[in-house]
């Protein structure tokens, strides 16, 4: 039977879709006028998987992701000022503005990146889970990968380990449909991802990703089972992108139908729904939330715009080639 959700948590969720959403606008703007460069993926479409895990999850849990990263890190609580700084690549950025989209990090609010190689977080996010297991916390670590990902060695060499080490770790597929332009029926004839838990008898789930209450109701029976010693489970979550995979995508490889479909089942409006319909929310306190969601988002580009670049002296910092690095030997 479905949960019945407080309409604290309808209001927590509606406000953390609204900001990760506006960010990611402002992002997307911000790329156009040449304020950000390089490489950026948004989040826009997705939000109600980070939703989800946010609620079925404490904030000593771990979240590891790839480079479409900046929305989970914001809802990990990392600040929206430090995450458009970094997008900038200015100082304050919550790598120093040496990381850039990809690559956001917090440490403090367990964010553990951000990572531009395709699958490569999946082998690292069952490390940190090694780490938990050995230092016998109780926190469980949540690792997000994409279908594309799905398709890597890296996964199932992974799979074997956290499952013959019962790791606390919850393995996140995004699916999304796509990588960059690849439909999942493109890459393999196993079109359920979950089912590749089967060869490594790990459980597994397929969830609706545009439900917030399924993803919380999913992600928390894997992160229980993670804190009962149960081990790893794989979570093939089901959802999509609105905008391109990245700043330039003609999208050839979908119809504008296919799009608009997923669009009506949009989180953020679903959730307002439920807001005004059932707890009788006003349209006042709805504007109260929307306009706070504008302030913090204008207060992180006036805050990126002002702070100073990265020093000089900082360009070999916090990187593996420093001088007195003591493995490096002639
Ligand atoms: C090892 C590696 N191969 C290829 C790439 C190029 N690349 C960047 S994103 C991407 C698609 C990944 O898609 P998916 O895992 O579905 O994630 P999504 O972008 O949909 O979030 C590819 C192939 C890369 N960054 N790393
Ligand atoms: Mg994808």
């Amino acid at each position: 039977m479905a949960t019945k959700f407080s309409k604290e948590t309808y209001l927590y969720w509606y406000e953390l879709m609204l900001l990760l959403r506006r960010f990611e606008e402002k992002t997307g703007q911000l790329y156009g006028m040449q304020k950000i460069r390089g490489f950026c993926h948004l989040y826009i479409g997705q939000e109600a998987v980070a939703a989800g895990c946010m609620t079925a999850t404490n904030p000593d849990d771990k979240f590891i992701t790839a480079y479409r990263d900046h929305a989970l890190a914001i809802a990990k609580g990392v600040s929206a000022k430090s995450c458009m700084a970094e997008l900038y690549g200015k100082a304050t950025g919550c790598s120093k503005g040496k990381g850039g989209s990809m690559h956001f990090f917090g440490v403090k609010e367990n964010f553990f990146g951000g990572h531009g190689i395709v699958g490569a977080q999946i082998g690292t996010g069952a490390g940190l889970a090694f780490a938990e297991k050995y230092r016998n916390s109780n926190n469980v670590v949540l690792c997000f990968f994409g279908d594309g990902a799905a398709r890597q060695g890296m996964l199932h060499e992974t799979f074997n380990m956290a499952m013959l080490w019962q790791l606390p770790v919850v393995f996140i597929c995004e699916n999304n449909q796509y990588a960059m332009g690849t439909s999942v029926s493109r890459t393999s004839n196993v079109l359920d991802i979950y089912k590749l838990a089967d060869g490594y008898d790990m459980p597994s789930d397929s969830i609706d990703g545009m439900s917030p209450e399924n993803v919380h109701n999913g992600v928390l029976r894997a992160v229980n089972r993670a804190k009962e010693k149960g081990g790893p489970t794989l979570l093939e979550i089901k959802t999509y992108r609105y905008k391109g995979h990245s700043m330039s995508d003609p999208q050839k490889y979908r119809t504008k139908e296919e799009l608009e479909e997923y669009k009506e089942r949009d989180p953020i409006e679903y959730v307002q729904k439920v807001l005004v319909d059932q707890y009788k929310v006003t349209e006042a306190e709805i504007e109260v939330i929307i306009d706070r969601v504008r302030a913090e988002v204008e207060e992180s580009v006036k805050f990126a715009e002002e702070s100073p670049w990265p020093d000089d002296s900082e360009l070999l910092k916090d990187v593996y080639m420093q001088e007195d690095y003591p493995f490096i030997v002639d």
